[in-house]
This record gives C-alpha cells, structure tokens and sequence, in this order.
C-alpha cells in the first residue's frame, strides 16, 4: 500500500476484517434485525427505545444529559414512558401519521422526549437549530406545511405564527405562565398523559424526519427521509462507531443537524447503547470533563472541533483522564492529517474520518477499527456500498483522476425526496443509477477515497453547510446593500468563513460601522452561522449576461488567482 499510513491496534472489532465484511455482505442480513421481519410493520422510536424494554434492557441507563446546569439520567424504560405520554398528547391533538412536526429548542431531555413522540404517532420529525432567527425559521416551517412545533418560551418570539396558516399547534416546554390560551404547556398536558400507547405501525417508505440543508441556488431544501433509513443507522452503529454492549457513545452534534440525529440520536440507541447528550457551550475543559466523567468510550465529533482541541492549552490534556476512550471518529469537513497525527499523540487514538451527507442519511465512506489510516484520505465505501469518481459525462474514472464523487443508488438510508421540489431531487440523478454528491474527490490505487472540494458553490463554515443564496437574499433585504455575492473564504479553524462582497445603494458609503451593523443584521434575521465574517465593499460584482452574480469570479479575486474563462460576464 502507497502513501503514509497509521496501522490498527486494534482488538476484535464488530467489523472485523474489512475485505472479508464486504465480500459476504447483503443487506438483507441486516434488515431480519427489525420487527418488520416479524410483523411487516415498524417504528423508529419503538426498534430505539421500546424493544430494549421488552427485551430486558429496560433498566439500562439510555441517556445521560448534562449542560452545566442540569445533568440527568434516563434509563430505556423511562424514555419508552416519556415518548408514550407525549405521544398521547400529540394524538389529544389529533396530529397524526405524515404531518411535519417541528423541534426548536437548545439539546435538553425534553427535545428528546418530545422527538421520540413526534416519531411514535409516525409524524415526520423537523428539528431545527436553536440559533435560527425568524427568517431561517419561517422558511422552514413553510415549506414543509408543519403543522405544530415544540419549543422554548425564549425561542417563541423567532415563530412568526400569523404567517403561517398551516402551524396550529404551539408546545412550549418552560414557564408558560404569561402565554396562557396561546400555546400549549408542555409539561401540563405531559403531566395529565397516559403513560400507555402503541405507537403507529408504519411501512419501511413512510416519513420519519425531514432536514433542511442548504445547496449553492435557492432556498434551503427539504431533504427527506423515511423509516427504512433505520437499516443503516443500526448498521453503521455496529461496524462505523463499533458500538457493543457497555459502551458510552457521544457524539457532538446537535440535532438540528444531521449528524446529530443519524448518530446522535438513531444509531446509538437502536444498537443499544448508552448516550451522552451535552448541552451547553464548547470549552476543551467542558468537553474532556464530558469524557472524564461519563468514561465515554466512543467520541464522534468534527475537524473544527479537534482543531480548537489542538489549539487549546497542552496542559489541560493532563488535567483529564481520556483514557476511557477505545474507538474517536470525525465527520462533516476534511479532516487534516496534522490533527489525525495529534490524535494519535494526544489522545493515544487514531481518528477515523467518516464521509457522507444530509441527503444519503448516513455513513458512506469512512475508516474502520480494523483497516489501515491514511491521514487526510476519507477511507474506503462502507461494505454493500459502490462509490466511483465520474467524468462531467457520468463516465467512471480510473484511480487518481479527480472527479464527481458519486455513490451507485439504492442504499437504504437514500433521501426519498426533496420536500415539495422533485426537479432539485432530479439534479442528484442525472447520471443513471448513480447519486451524484457534489463534492469533487479521486480514489487512489488502493482504493481510498480523498475529497478535494465541493463542485458548486456550498459554503462549510465549522462543519456546517451553507448555502451562499440564502445569506445574498438576506443580505439584500439590508436598506444599503444594493448586490451582494457570498464565497467561503479559507479558514484554518473553520474550514471556511464567510465572506461577502457587496456593492452599496446610491447615498450610501462603505464604513467599518456599516459593516459591523450589516453583519448583525444577517446575524439577526438568519442565524449567527450564516453571518458573513468578513465584508468588502465593491463598485460593482461581477455578473453573467443573465444577471446572475459569479461566484467564482469573487472567489478568484479572493484567492488571487485567473479569473478563468469571463466570456458570459455582463460588461
Ligand atoms: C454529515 C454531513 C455534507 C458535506 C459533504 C462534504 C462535507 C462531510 C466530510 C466532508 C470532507 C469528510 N463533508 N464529511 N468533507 N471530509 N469526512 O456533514 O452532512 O451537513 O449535509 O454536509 O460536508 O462537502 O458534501 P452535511
């Protein structure tokens, strides 16, 4: 094998040998693990949470929260009774299967709790960042036609409820005491529910969540998933996070995005094991507490985050004991070679990158226990799993050439539609029987995958996904900006910042003061993620013959580079 290389040091992993795993593999093996086998029906909550109690799990501890100021423990039993209640108050409602139910709060037991519900009366799941304001927020509720929202009496006011028809049911969790007949108080109808239910039997293609993520053109789109996606979920849990019995998996990721919900939520518990939840703020002191504390075993977070690690204080390293940690996974930006080369310095621990997207639900292409590490490579497709590098004509290309990393259709936690969009859903297929991801990366004669960039012009800020249309569209609602293009400027903490070029209305000129206010004014509206960091005044952008503003161009400008073929600019 070619290239730099970390070996295994690995003890029998759930995988195994990965050449063996992917020569016997079938899905069908997998799926016999679900009560469909049995019954032809499921549900997600019930294969997380409510088989452990019927098979005698029932008093192992399913979660443990903490955000510096509450820490709680729950056992399956008591997460199978809190989903039931709140479920029987989502039916009081009669918000039945199919309706897109909304969370918007800070991680708390609660958004768990009501999530869990939300999946019981087999409604579709939305969750939300708690740092969207009313734009992002109302954008969201819209286009899926969500029908009732839990969330916190803070984050009420981001809800504008008279424009939206659809949204009838408002659960406040905290004190509701000054909204009184306006929402519904979480905790009062919780405390009056029953704590018997049968969830609603679902087929394998029926809705179960729908997150909203962000491409180069548009609004954010509605990608949407259905309960077959469980499949896996359960099985990247076992082989990907090697989750077995005993383990204390934490993953980092909030709900609101996906790996929040794939890892955070579904596959951890669905393969039985305990989870940790921190709320609350990121600090190296908190978060090796986390570890400390709880004797996490499993750890899946992302590139920025082991980067602010590496960046922190080398004493506090010593100040807290991570020796409980057996298997560190990354996922959501390149993961640079120097941070999986601190890893193993700092932590004793390889960091296992792992590759996929909101839209393909989870883990595609990733590093195993098992299998040798090539820093800065993504690893090889999970097995049962065929990626490929295709040409601009859907032609696959040998090792080494760069190209559209694309993924053989038909895995089974696939998007199954973007909401109320088919022709964006379309544009991932265009190249028959191959998902086409948008991200540009080779594979090398042995077989790893290397990702080199995105294809359009995606912003990855610290991880998350955003979309430059969404923040221009903001952007232009500011009484100054006349135009504005948005790029994602390299970052070495954040990947990328953003950064916008904006060209001004008559009567207005371009200060330092204007920059700070147009900042808090996207800061405000959209969310702080989707603030531009950094804002240049321009005369004038460049654009295409058809008014659309490159992206490109502005990039080139950015980086110093060619400015590359300018045929279709306006002027
Ligand atoms: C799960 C998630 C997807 C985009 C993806 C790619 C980037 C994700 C990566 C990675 C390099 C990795 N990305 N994992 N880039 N190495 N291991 O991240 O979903 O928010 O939809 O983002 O993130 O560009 O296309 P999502």
């Amino acid at each position: 094998m070619k290239g730099e290389q970390l070996e295994s040091v690995v003890y029998a992993s759930n995988m195994g040998s990965y050449e063996q795993a992917c020569k016997r593999f079938q899905w069908k093996d997998v799926e016999n693990h679900f009560t469909w086998s049995r019954t032809g029906k499921v549900n997600m909550a019930h294969e997380a949470i409510d088989r452990h109690v019927y098979e005698g799990r029932g008093h192992k501890t399913a979660l443990l929260y903490c955000d510096g100021q509450r820490e709680e423990s729950y056992t399956f039993m008591q997460l199978c009774m809190e989903s039931n209640r709140f479920g029987n108050v989502l039916r009081k409602y009669h918000i039945a299967k199919g309706e897109r139910v909304f969370v918007f709060m800070p991680r708390s037991p609660e958004l768990i709790i009501a999530l869990l519900g939300i999946l019981k009366v087999g409604a579709v799941v939305g969750p939300l960042f708690e740092a969207f304001m009313e734009t992002a927020v109302k954008d969201r509720l819209e286009d899926s036609g969500a029908v009732a929202i839990v969330t916190t009496p803070e984050l009420l006011g981001r809800i504008p409820r008279d424009e939206l028809p659809e949204l009838k049911h408002v659960f406040v969790v905290g004190d509701c005491s000054q909204l009184a007949g306006e929402v519904i108080d979480f905790k009062a109808e919780m405390d009056q529910a029953s704590y018997e239910f049968e969830p609603e039997w679902l087929d394998r293609e029926d809705g179960m969540i729908i997150h909203y993520t962000s491409g180069s053109t548009g609004k954010p789109k509605g990608v949407y998933h259905v309960q077959n996606a469980m499949i896996q979920h359960y099985y990247t849990g076992r082989v990907v996070l090697d989750l077995r019995e005993g383990d204390i998996f934490w993953c980092t990721a909030d709900p609101g995005w996906v790996t929040g919900t794939s890892y955070g939520i579904f596959a951890p518990w669905l393969n039985g094991a305990t989870n940790v939840i921190r709320g609350g703020r990121f600090s190296p002191e908190n978060w090796y507490r986390t570890i400390e504390r709880y004797q996490v075993t499993v750890w899946y977070s992302a590139p920025t985050a082991f980067r602010m690690l590496m960046g922190a204080n080398e004493e506090i390293l010593d100040k807290y004991d991570l020796s409980s940690l057996r298997h560190v996974l990354s996922v959501g930006e390149p993961l640079n070679p120097e941070v999986v080369r601190w890893g193993w310095k700092a932590y004793g621990q390889r960091i296992h990158d792992t590759w996929w997207m909101t839209e393909t639900g989870g883990q595609l292409i990733c590093n195993y226990p098992e299998m040798a590490i090539k820093p800065g490579s993504m690893g090889k497709p999970l097995p049962g799993i065929e990626a490929a590098i295709l040409d601009d004509e859907g032609k696959v290309l040998p090792p080494n050439r760069m190209g559209n990393l694309a993924i053989r259709t038909g895995w089974p936690s696939m998007m199954r539609k973007i909401w109320n969009n088919p022709a964006k859903y379309d544009e991932y297929f265009r190249f028959s029987g191959w998902y086409v991801s948008g991200d540009s990366a080779y594979m090398d004669e042995d077989g790893y995958f290397w990702f080199q960039g995105r294809i359009d012009d995606v912003i990855n800020s610290s991880g998350e996904r955003i979309g430059p249309f969404e923040v221009e569209s903001k952007l232009v609602e500011h009484p100054a900006v006349a135009e504005a293009g948005v790029i994602g400027k390299p970052d070495p903490m954040r990947g990328e910042i953003i950064k916008a070029f904006i060209a001004l209305r008559e009567g207005y000129e371009p200060s330092e003061e204007l920059k700070e206010e147009i900042y808090r004014f996207v800061r405000g509206g959209l969310s702080a993620h989707a603030a531009p960091r950094e804002i240049e005044f321009k005369d004038k952008l460049p654009k295409t013959r058809s008014g659309k503003i490159m992206r490109r161009v502005l990039k080139a400008w950015e980086l110093e580079l060619p400015t590359g073929d300018l045929s279709t600019i306006e002027d």
